[in-house]
């Protein structure tokens, strides 16, 4: 899954695909590099950023949709039913909610009509705080209850469980050490028996790992490895900005791992 942030602060990229032209540029690439989907959003959920407007959010992403449409399976990444609406209707296929459908009530019901794929994702706080101290007991298990929980919601409301995948929420309202722990444990969220997404990429998480204490974000070769470790935990989505390197690692990963 490719990374296309129609954002003018996004931690990783930022800004580099504000503009819509550059946007669906980066998309097609990304298509072309080996991307099964591109995952576009509008509203950046990094640590300590602000919500923006539904106005916004649809006078950033709808431009890119519109020219995606045909060329390229896309997720959108939203937590509002408005937004997500309108992104189906141009072809979305998924819809990756950050907030595992807590945000907005209407959302849970835009997805069960339409018969999208959903990401369910695992956040402890929400964006502006979620980095204050987040503590667990046992943070794979924890994780695993939540999405155990999000999981029944999304079927009970009429979306099939055959098109649901779970995200431990790499980064959000966790530690170091927690990001980590969550990949070295990810039989704990396959026993829920979905596929599990991961999204390490550039995260700060392994610019830390690496040995400076405030790191905003990872290099490539970080990412690389987080990505392969995941994936040789089971993990079968990978959200990634670097599509090319990815693609080579995983496919050289995959012809190692049976
Ligand atoms: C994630 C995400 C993630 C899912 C972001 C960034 C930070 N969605 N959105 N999983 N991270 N499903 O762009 O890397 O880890 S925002």
């Amino acid at each position: 899954m490719g990374i296309i942030n129609v954002t003018p602060d996004s931690f990783s990229d930022g800004g580099v695909n504000l503009h819509a032209d550059d946007a669906v540029a980066s998309a097609l690439r990304m298509r072309d590099e080996g991307a099964a989907i591109v995952d576009v959003g509008g509203e950046s959920t990094r640590p300590g950023s602000d919500a923006v407007s539904i106005d916004e959010e649809l006078r950033r992403v709808l431009p890119v949709l519109e020219r995606l449409a045909g060329e390229v399976p896309v997720s959108i990444d939203t937590a509002k039913a408005d937004v997500a609406r309108r992104a189906l209707s141009l072809g979305a296929e998924l819809v990756n909610d950050v907030t595992a459908l807590r945000a907005d009530p209407e959302l849970v019901e835009v997805v069960a009509e339409s018969g999208a794929y959903l990401c369910l994702m695992h956040m402890r706080g929400e964006p502006r705080t979620m980095q204050a101290n987040p503590r667990y007991d046992d943070v794979a298990s924890e994780v695993a209850a939540f999405l155990e929980q999000r999981l029944a919601f999304a079927v009970e409301h009429g979306i099939a469980e055959e098109r649901i995948c779970l995200d431990p929420g790499i980064g959000f309202g966790k530690t170091v050490e927690h990001n980590f722990e969550l990949i070295a444990r990810l039989d704990v969220l396959l026993a829920l028996g979905r596929p599990v997404l991961v999204g390490f990429s550039r995260k700060s998480s392994l610019g830390r790992v690496l040995g400076d204490p405030r790191a905003t974000t990872g290099p490539l070769s970080a990412s690389l490895g987080a990505a392969v470790a995941a994936y040789e935990r089971g993990a079968t989505i990978l959200r990634v900005h670097d599509v090319k390197e990815h693609v080579e690692a995983l496919a050289v990963a995959a012809a190692v791992i049976p």
